[in-house]
């Protein structure tokens, strides 16, 4: 076999770079030791300047819009993790015990990895959308079988392909008494079922992230308690928990809490990551979009934000107009608050959200050879609606990788993030693509990397 026969295989290496962890990155890059390396101009996509500042930007989505132009336009330009919206429950991939039923994931995740983009795995371990026959089980060996096999069969089917899965999800009551939600999981294996699910999940994927998410956790509460407890507990126990994720689901009654950043904060010195996974924010406020973007930049170990669907017109709550873009895919004036806490800015033209205001690029990963220890990545970038001068493309790799050799760019480095900038290949007419490559050490890790966006200039 190929792989077998060049295994350990050493090749000169002209331009080595170790990645740091990913906390690491973010504590450099905000607080500036590490310069970025002079961008033409600011970054002027929601993923581009995230991926400046070493996180990830997503939103959610659903496979049936997949279809739609303005929303792929949208998702495409501005976007660089997705998280299904409904289609990796329970009930949508095993409706009844042990029949699987992949296919809309499975768009979700192609469209992902054609575009670079990150994916978060929603969500293995939940009381709702979740199938009558989960809920009729009687006995808790019975319980626990199923939820292996659900784990294995889920994680197995994408494993090596998701950054991060929320494993179990809203296992807290609402509300002051700190209690167990009383699932089915709860009511047949007892307190301990969190952790056995975390165990599996480590095994069935050992490289994705393993989230406990859940909402109104957002400030320090009874509820945020007693996910804090947990944490702590399975810290001390051993047990294999990478990330907490704050839902951050906001309206009126319940607004972005004051000691929101704080509440972090605390968690992330537990030793995890923190995302902030399904925020949405009734009437979209600008202040409020913007406190909780500059909250996740404080916090070395957030590591990114995701907001709860494209367009307003198809959030859970679309009354509520709670997102970034309006139905039309206008970019919101919270849009605007949300790009420059993210330290890019619009390229002059206003809201017209449909990406008119000038030439774009896009760029596309793909994996082109794999051997040994290392594989070559190829990333395609094309000019869109002009011609370009110079693109800079933004590149995510996974701690403990590095890159051992570039071509056909100049690439600068912030951690887990390459930048990289033309070599002589940066003028590009309306539709014409130019790519580069590199070579990725895995150290063990195949994550592959993702993009973090295209800027064009
Ligand atoms: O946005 C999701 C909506 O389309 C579904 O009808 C709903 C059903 O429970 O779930 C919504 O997503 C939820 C997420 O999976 C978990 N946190 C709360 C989200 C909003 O209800």
């Amino acid at each position: 076999m190929i792989r077998k026969s060049l295994a350990g295989r050493r090749s000169p290496r002209p331009y080595v770079r170790r990645v740091f962890a990913y906390g690491l990155a973010a504590v450099l890059a905000s607080t500036g030791v590490v310069a970025m390396s002079g961008t033409a101009h600011a970054a002027d996509t929601l993923g581009a300047a995230a991926a400046e500042k070493g996180r990830y930007f997503g939103t959610a989505v659903a496979a049936n819009r997949l279809g739609e132009a303005d929303y792929v336009a949208t998702l495409n330009r501005e976007f660089n993790s997705v998280t299904a919206e409904n289609e990796m429950k329970w009930d949508a991939l095993e409706p009844s015990q042990n029949n699987f039923n992949f296919g809309n994931a499975d768009r979700i995740v192609n469209h992902a990895q054609q575009q670079g983009m990150d994916i978060r795995g929603h969500t293995l371990v939940w009381h709702s959308q979740l199938p009558g026959w989960v809920n009729n089980l009687g006995s808790a060996d019975q319980v626990r079988s199923a939820m292996r096999n659900h784990i294995n069969q889920v994680m197995g089917h994408y494993k090596g392909q998701i950054h991060s899965w929320d494993v179990v999800n809203e296992a807290f009551e609402d509300g002051n008494s700190g209690a167990r939600r009383n699932s089915v999981f709860q009511q047949r294996l007892g307190n301990g079922y969190i952790e056995e699910a975390f165990r599996m999940a480590r095994e069935a994927d050992p490289n994705a992230k393993l989230c406990y998410n859940d909402y109104n956790t957002d400030g320090q509460n009874a509820k945020s308690n007693a996910v804090y407890n947990l944490v702590r507990q399975m810290k001390q126990n051993g047990a294999p928990i990478d990330c907490v994720g704050f839902q951050s689901h906001f309206n009126q009654q319940s607004p972005v809490p004051s000691d929101y950043q704080a509440n972090l904060q605390r968690f992330a010195d537990l030793g995890v990551d923190v995302q902030i996974t399904e925020l949405d924010i009734q009437n979209a406020p600008s202040d409020s979009y913007s406190r909780v973007t500059q909250a996740c930049l404080a916090v070395a170990r957030c590591t990114g934000i995701t907001v709860w669907g494209v367009t307003d017109k198809y959030s859970w709550r679309s009354e509520q107009n709670p997102l970034l873009f309006d139905g039309n895919y206008n970019k919101k004036p919270a849009y605007n608050a949300v790009l420059s806490a993210l330290g890019g800015s619009s390229d002059g033209g206003g809201d017209d959200g449909g990406g008119n205001t000038g030439a774009t690029c896009t760029a596309t990963y793909s994996e082109t050879m794999r051997w040994g220890d290392r594989f070559n990545g190829q990333v395609t970038v094309t000019a869109n609606g002009g011609s370009i001068s110079d693109w800079t493309v933004t590149v995510n790799l996974t701690s403990p990788q590095s890159v051992s050799t570039t071509w056909n760019g100049t690439p600068s480095w912030s951690g887990t993030v390459m930048t990289m900038r033309p070599n002589g290949n940066g003028t590009l007419s309306s539709g014409s693509s130019t790519s580069f490559g590199f070579t990725v050490m895995a150290n063990g890790n195949w994550s592959q990397p993702r993009i973090g966006g295209c800027t064009a200039g």
